[in-house]
């Protein structure tokens, strides 16, 4: 990777990079499918406006194909080989930095193998996206697969403005320097004019790692880095993420998707109580926790059994690693003991549903839902918090959120837990579930105009905006 890349075949003003491609192959494997997702919804205006390019993975193996135009976005895939996957992907991406960003939930596994590998994928969508930004391009970078781009991006391309999103948490010092190469992943973060976290709290532990592995100078989120010929300043500060807050919205007032709010309820036998739950099958999710402090509930009679029902979708993910599928099996256990213990032959304790949904199913679900169970033992910002806010028109619900979840910072009106205090999380729920009406609607309300006002749209705007400022 020394030499620089000419900008001879170069067009792009606006170059996303992110793992994956914002699609999908259809089922059919005829033609492409825009994934869901609010960063698509947010960027897409911004790229299909300036003519802009997406530098991502097609999300299969061995899949080399040529940049193609999707919606008015000239898409160009990354390929990776089924050795890629394993060692950059599964390994490296998600076995040592996602257990490590997460507070070591679970024993992040250290291989110089997978760094080789992360190192040699990150060099390649580097020199992909070196390749299409026009001269002076704004280049914005997502997430923890990619966290060398912005530096490798730099060397090829020192005319191009490059901007970085950390949509995990940052931890704490002491957890950090474990990594054993700690000081390449800060060097190659650093290679962006600005460094965006979800919290303050994970731009404040950046700033502390950088000042004690690599000893520059940080004032108020200002990072002063050495250069050939002097210092520049790279800037690292909280962007929390949102969500397309309207759609959910206009999705929540389909007369349709009310009625099958309604129908779910009376599928599910009509219970007085819907408690809900939606996670990515993750041991960061604190699915566990809320099983536990659930069942317990149920044990002791604070909960009526004939009179309650929790859905809980796990969506299936990682399978392939191994703390995934332990996972799996510790929750199938629990949910198998709870639902042995407390079910009748006609009402469920427990409606497991391990599948992903459509998100019309998803908005009805979130309306029939009495209290939403958001228990995240560590999350960057956990979008499904603020989803549900923006789901319910009718003004009622609760939300139980964790403080360790990004959302907590902003979504003050909820109910708020530490999920480890398995006492505190039961009182959480029995104060959610006795929750008068009005005080429901008083909380619902602050917590509507906040997501409406922060939606992603904004947020994309406030980070471009910086990425200019920088550029000046
Ligand atoms: C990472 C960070 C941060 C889930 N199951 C189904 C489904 N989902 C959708 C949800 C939501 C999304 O997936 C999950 O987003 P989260 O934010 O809750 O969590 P992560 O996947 O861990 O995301 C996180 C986020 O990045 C953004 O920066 O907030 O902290 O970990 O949109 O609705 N959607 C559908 N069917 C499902 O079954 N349609």
């Amino acid at each position: 990777m020394s030499d620089t890349v000419s900008d001879t075949t170069a067009e792009a003003d606006f170059v996303v990079v992110s793992n994956r491609l914002p699609v999908d192959r259809s089922p059919d494997d005829e033609g492409w499918r825009r994934s869901p997702g609010g960063l698509v919804a947010a960027l897409e205006p911004v790229l299909q406006s300036t003519g802009g390019a997406w530098v991502g993975w097609p999300g299969q193996s061995d899949l080399d194909l040529e940049p193609f135009a999707f919606d008015g976005m000239e898409l160009v895939p990354v390929a990776l080989s089924a050795q890629d996957v394993e060692l950059f992907y599964e390994g490296f991406s998600n076995d040592t930095i996602w257990p490590l960003y997460h507070d070591v939930i679970s024993p992040p596994t250290y291989h110089r193998e997978w760094w080789d590998a992360y190192v040699r994928v990150n060099e390649r969508f580097a020199r992909a996206a070196a390749s299409v930004a026009a001269s002076g391009a704004t280049i914005w970078v997502h997430d923890y697969q990619l966290q060398l781009v912005p530096r490798l991006l730099r060397e090829l391309r020192p005319d191009v403005v490059i901007g970085y999103f950390h949509h995990i948490p940052f931890p704490a010092y002491g957890i950090y320097s474990q990594l054993p190469w700690r000081r390449q992943v800060l060097e190659g973060l650093l290679g962006s004019d600005v460094i965006g976290f979800q919290r303050a709290a994970d731009a404040g532990n950046f700033a502390t790692a950088v000042r004690r592995q690599l000893g520059y100078e940080t004032k108020a989120g200002a990072i002063r880095v050495p250069t050939a010929d002097g210092a520049r300043t790279a800037v690292a500060r909280a962007y929390p993420i949102s969500i397309d807050a309207a759609v959910y919205d206009e999705l929540a007032r389909r007369p349709d998707v009310q009625a099958r709010a309604r129908e779910i309820r009376a599928e599910l036998g009509d219970p007085a109580v819907v408690l809900f739950g939606v996670d990515r099958l993750d041991y960061t999710k604190g699915i566990g926790h809320r099983l536990k402090a659930y069942g317990e509930l149920l044990t002791e009679q604070r909960l009526d059994k004939t009179e309650v029902t929790l859905v809980q979708v796990a969506s299936p993910s990682r399978e392939r690693v191994t703390a995934y599928m332990q996972l799996r099996d510790e929750i199938e256990l629990a949910v198998g003991r709870i639902n042995g213990d407390h079910d009748t032959v006609g009402h469920s304790a427990i409606r497991y549903l391990h599948h992903a949904y459509p998100r019309e199913e998803m908005v009805a679900l979130y309306l029939a839902a009495d209290v939403m169970l958001v228990t995240a033992l560590r999350d960057g910002m956990n979008l499904v918090a603020k989803e549900y806010v923006a789901s319910r028109v009718d003004g009622r619900g609760v939300l139980v959120l964790s403080e360790f979840a990004g959302a907590a910072d902003e979504l003050t009106q909820a109910i708020r837990v530490n999920p480890h205090d398995i006492e505190g999380l039961k009182d959480a729920i029995m104060t959610a579930v006795e929750m008068p009406v009005a005080e429901q609607r008083r909380r619902m309300r602050a917590l509507r105009r906040r997501v409406r006002d922060h939606d992603v749209a904004g947020w994309s705007r406030t980070f471009l905006a910086d990425l200019e400022t920088a550029r000046r």
